[in-house]
């Protein structure tokens, strides 16, 4: 990486959002001297997507070990997928250790940042007004709750919540519980509750992969080990070529690693499931990761407990006590848990963000959120993105990406800093030749085979690093600063 300046420097910045990465982009700006800034975070508590999702199950569907900031390794994680909470402590500790919470600026939202007179004007929810030379969107990519419109929702009488909303005043034991959708949440939320609950009914509209990773237990030997950074290494070592397999399986759909993958999933459904209805009930007819691959040991078997019931045709209505479906069935419901995911494409909206000229991101979005290698969009100077629009969610760790992203950021931020300008932003020529470039590259992707999933936008087009994890690296090593404009 190139040298950067190596002063402390009287430069504002403002970065949204106190999750996994707010977080580190402070902690690495107090590194790299950018003392005076600010995080604004909406919520009363740090941690993003771990604080608002709460479900019964939750895990992340990334190993533990790879999903560690790079500069303060856990040897104390619990188990290979490490659940939700751990995860949450994990950032509160680091947090506490690099003193980022003086840092945040809590029950305080972003809603309006505008380019004028040579900077951003920053308002929040608060009526705050402030001026910054730099603002960095640490906004997440699942963010904001999707809940589609089923008929008679809001007629239903029991408890009914999103699950990044989950209400824990319920008690669900003795209830008829109810959940749409089958992706990760769903799926996991299934066999966390089903032997709690005296009935439940899983809503399914499109079946899913399911690829069997053993979720291993940590015992205190092994914990002892990860405090060794060369044992540990082993380990991370492992789940990055872990990862590259996978990556370097999905970006190829003709690929020998995905064709692997693919027989791994199908062996699990042929015998994971003993019923031959069930069994083609939760076959896929598209191909394996196409959607986001499920990793679960325990699904089938859940399912196939006798209070379950998988239901696979489409609903109807939903009514004050349970819902109806296409075959004219009523499946009577105290509980219902609405798992249909997050608006992949919201980014740092609602905010209203105004770049040069007063252009609104949402015009400038009309079509689909795209940004020059994910982190900064033309027309809008000094306003950067971290895991923004397609950075590599399908393949491997966010964090990781994020940490590549910021030492990019710091790059271009180098150059205002050494005075060699003071706006930079993505040239919309560079933009134009990545998206093309990217776009191309989708088409021999797994995503683009035929299936529905968050993954594609509205044009259908994959949203994510259609390259390798490698070339990831490679790109984000050092910005083309041809492709940009400084001013
Ligand atoms: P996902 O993966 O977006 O899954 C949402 C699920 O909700 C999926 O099965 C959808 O079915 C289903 N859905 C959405 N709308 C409806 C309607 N109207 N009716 C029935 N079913 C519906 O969200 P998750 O929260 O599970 O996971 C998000 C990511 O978090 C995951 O990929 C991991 O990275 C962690 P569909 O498949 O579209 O037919």
């Amino acid at each position: 990486m190139e040298k950067l300046a190596d002063s402390a420097t009287d430069l504002r910045v403002v970065i949204i959002g106190a999750g996994m990465a707010g977080i580190l982009a402070s902690i690495k700006m107090t590194d790299a001297g950018y003392h005076n800034h600010v995080i604004y975070e909406k919520s009363d508590q740090l941690g993003g997507t771990w604080r608002d999702n709460t479900y019964p199950g939750i895990t992340c569907d990334v190993p533990a070990h790879g999903y560690t900031y790079s500069f303060e390794p856990n040897p104390d994680w619990s188990q290979t997928f490490a659940p939700g909470p751990e995860i949450k402590q994990y950032f509160e500790r680091v947090a506490d250790k690099y003193d980022v919470r003086k840092k945040i600026c809590f029950n305080e939202s972003v809603n309006y940042c505008a380019f004028e007179n040579e900077g951003w004007t920053i308002r929040t929810t608060k009526g705050r007004e402030e001026r910054a030379d730099i603002v960095i969107a640490a906004t997440g990519v699942l963010h904001i709750p999707s809940t589609p419109k089923i008929d008679g929702l809001e007629r239903f009488k029991g408890s009914s919540f999103h699950s990044a909303r989950w209400d824990h005043s319920i008690d669900l034991a003795g209830k008829k519980v109810g959940v749409i959708g089958t992706g990760s949440t769903a799926i996991q939320i299934t066999s966390a509750i089903v032997d709690k609950v005296e009935k439940f009914s899983l809503f399914q509209r499109t079946a899913q992969w399911v690829m069997p990773i053993e979720n291993q237990i940590y015992s205190d030997k092994d914990k002892s080990d990860f405090k060794d950074s060369e044992k540990r290494g082993v380990v991370v070592e492992q789940i990055h070529a872990d990862f590259d397999n996978f990556s370097n399986g999905v970006i190829d759909a003709e690929s020998a690693s995905l064709a692997a993958l693919a027989d791994e999933c199908l062996r699990n459904l042929e015998e994971g499931v003993r019923d031959k209805e069930l069994r083609e009930k939760l076959r896929p007819d598209y191909r394996a990761g196409c959607k986001r691959l499920i990793f679960s040991t325990d699904f089938y078997e859940s399912i196939q407990r006798d209070n379950a019931n998988l239901i696979t045709s489409g609903i109807v209505t939903v009514e004050e006590n349970g819902i109806r479906t296409e075959d004219g069935e009523f499946h009577e419901l105290d509980v219902l848990v609405v798992a249909t995911g997050f608006k992949a494409d919201a980014f740092i909206r609602p905010a209203t963000v105004l770049g040069r000229d007063g252009i609104d991101l949402d015009d400038a979005w009309s079509d689909y959120p795209s940004a020059y290698m994910s982190v900064s969009i033309p027309k809008f100077p000094n306003f950067f993105m971290l895991n923004g629009p397609n950075s590599p969610v399908g393949n491997f760790s966010l964090i990781q990406i994020a940490e590549n992203q910021l030492d990019y950021l710091l790059q271009l931020m180098n150059e205002i800093r050494l005075g060699n300008c003071s706006q930079i932003s993505a040239t919309r020529n560079a933009t134009e030749a990545f998206e093309e470039r990217r776009i191309e590259a989708t088409k021999k992707t797994v995503w683009n085979t035929g299936c529905k999933s968050w993954y594609l936008d509205k044009n259908g087009i994959p949203s994510s690093w259609p390259w390798s994890r490698q070339q990831f690296f490679d790109e984000m090593e050092r910005p083309e600063l041809e492709a940009f404009e400084r001013i």
